[in-house]
C-alpha cells in the first residue's frame, strides 16, 4: 500500500523510500486468488499445459517444472513503476536446457553479439570456432520444442507466477511421483493488493513516497500438502548472509516437507551451490566447480541436475505402486 496523507483533495504521495518490516496478518494462499485478478493469458497457458502434460504421460515420460526470474511488483494500477527481485534467468535457462539434454544452445557468458563476425563486404557470418556448437544447440532446441518437450510459458508479475504456478501445479501433479518441480525463481516475498494500489502513476510532485507493502502468503505450504502432494519438489534459497543460508535451508524443509532445497549466495551462486535433502536434514552436500571449470565454461547446472535426476529417479522407485 502507499501511505498518503492526504492534503485537501490531493493525494500528497511521500517519495523518500522508508523501509520498516513488522509482523502482520498474512493473507491465506487461497484468497490471494480471490482477491486478485488472474493475467490475461491463464487460459492459453492452462491449455498447453494439458496438450502438454497429456503428450508426455502417454509417453511415460517424466516431466519437470522449472520457475525462474524475477517477479515484478505493481506499485501502481495503472503501472509505471514497478518492484522487482534480483534474478538475471541464468539458472533456470541453464538448467532447462540441462534437463533436456547435456548441451547448450548458448554458451555461458557469451551474448548474441560474440557468435558473430562481419566481413569487409558487410556481411554478418557466425564465428567458424563457434559454429559446430550453436548448430547442435539449435537443434536440440527446435527439436525439444518440436517433439514436445519443452513449452516456456512467460510471467512478469507477482500475480502472473502464481495464478500460472497454480494452474501448471494442478495439471503436472496428476503424473505423481514422476513430476518434479524445481523452483528457482526470485519471488517477491512482498506486495501491495490491488485495491490498495493507488489507479494512476505516481505523481513526483506530490512529495516524498512511503511505501507499505502486505506479506506474500507463503504458496509452496498448498503446493507441497495439497496441489502437489506426491511429486518431486525441489525449491531455492538464496542469502546474502552465509550464517543464514543453511537454517533458513532447514527451517523451510521442517516447514514444508518437501524433499530438497538448494541453497545458494548471491555472489558464488554460479560457483557453489549445495542441496539439503529432507531425509539428511543434518548434512549439506556441496557442488562446487574449481576454478579450471570455470575458466572452460563449464556451467553449476552440469552437475546439479545430474544429482537431482538421480535423486528423482531414486524417488520414483521408492513411491511407485
Ligand atoms: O537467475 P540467476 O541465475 O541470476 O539467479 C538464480 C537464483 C539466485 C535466483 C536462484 O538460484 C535462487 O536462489 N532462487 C530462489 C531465490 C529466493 O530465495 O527467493
Amino acid at each position: 500500500m502507499i501511505s498518503q496523507t492526504k492534503d485537501s483533495e490531493s493525494q500528497t504521495l511521500h517519495n523518500k523510500p522508508m523501509l520498516s518490516s513488522k509482523a502482520s496478518k498474512v493473507l491465506d494462499p487461497e484468497s490471494y486468488f480471490i482477491e486478485n485478478n488472474p493475467p490475461a493469458n491463464l487460459n492459453q497457458i492452462s491449455e498447453k499445459t494439458k496438450n502438454f502434460i497429456k503428450i508426455n504421460k502417454e509417453a511415460g515420460r517424466k516431466v519437470v517444472l522449472v520457475t525462474s526470474g524475477g517477479t515484478t511488483v505493481p506499485l501502481e494500477n495503472n503501472t509505471v513503476r514497478f518492484i522487482d527481485n534480483f534474478s538475471a534467468g541464468t539458472r533456470g535457462s541453464a538448467s532447462a536446457e540441462m534437463f533436456i539434454k547435456k548441451q547448450h544452445y548458448s554458451m555461458p557468458e557469451l551474448g548474441f553479439l560474440d557468435f558473430l563476425n562481419v566481413d569487409d563486404s558487410g556481411n554478418i557470418h557466425v564465428k567458424e570456432s563457434l559454429k559446430k556448437s550453436l548448430v547442435q544447440d539449435i537443434k536440440t532446441f527446435n527439436d525439444a520444442i518440436s517433439d514436445n518437450r519443452l513449452i516456456m510459458p512467460s510471467f512478469i508479475s507477482l500475480s502472473d507466477y502464481l495464478f500460472a504456478l497454480r494452474e501448471i501445479t494442478f495439471q503436472l501433479s496428476t503424473l505423481g511421483p514422476k513430476s518434479m518441480f524445481y523452483l528457482a525463481a526470485a519471488v517477491s516475498d512482498f506486495f501491495i493488493p490491488s485495491k490498495e494500489m493507488v489507479e494512476h502513476k505516481i505523481q513526483s510532485s506530490d512529495g516524498e513516497l512511503s511505501l507499505k507493502m502486505n506479506q506474500v502468503p507463503k504458496f509452496l505450504k498448498p503446493l507441497v500438502n495439497t496441489w502437489a502432494p506426491n511429486s518431486f519438489i525441489i525449491s531455492f534459497k538464496l542469502e546474502t548472509d552465509e550464517k543464514m543460508l543453511e537454517p533458513k535451508a532447514r527451517l523451510s524443509l521442517e516447514k514444508y516437507g518437501h524433499q530438497a532445497v538448494v541453497a545458494n549466495m548471491l555472489h558464488t551462486r554460479k560457483q557453489v551451490v549445495w542441496i539439503i535433502q529432507k531425509e539428511h536434514i543434518e548434512s549439506a552436500e556441496e557442488i562446487r566447480l574449481t576454478d579450471e571449470q570455470i575458466k572452460k565454461g563449464v556451467e553449476i547446472e552440469d552437475f546439479l541436475i545430474e544429482r537431482l535426476v538421480a535423486l528423482h529417479d531414486k524417488f520414483i522407485s521408492q513411491n511407485s505402486s
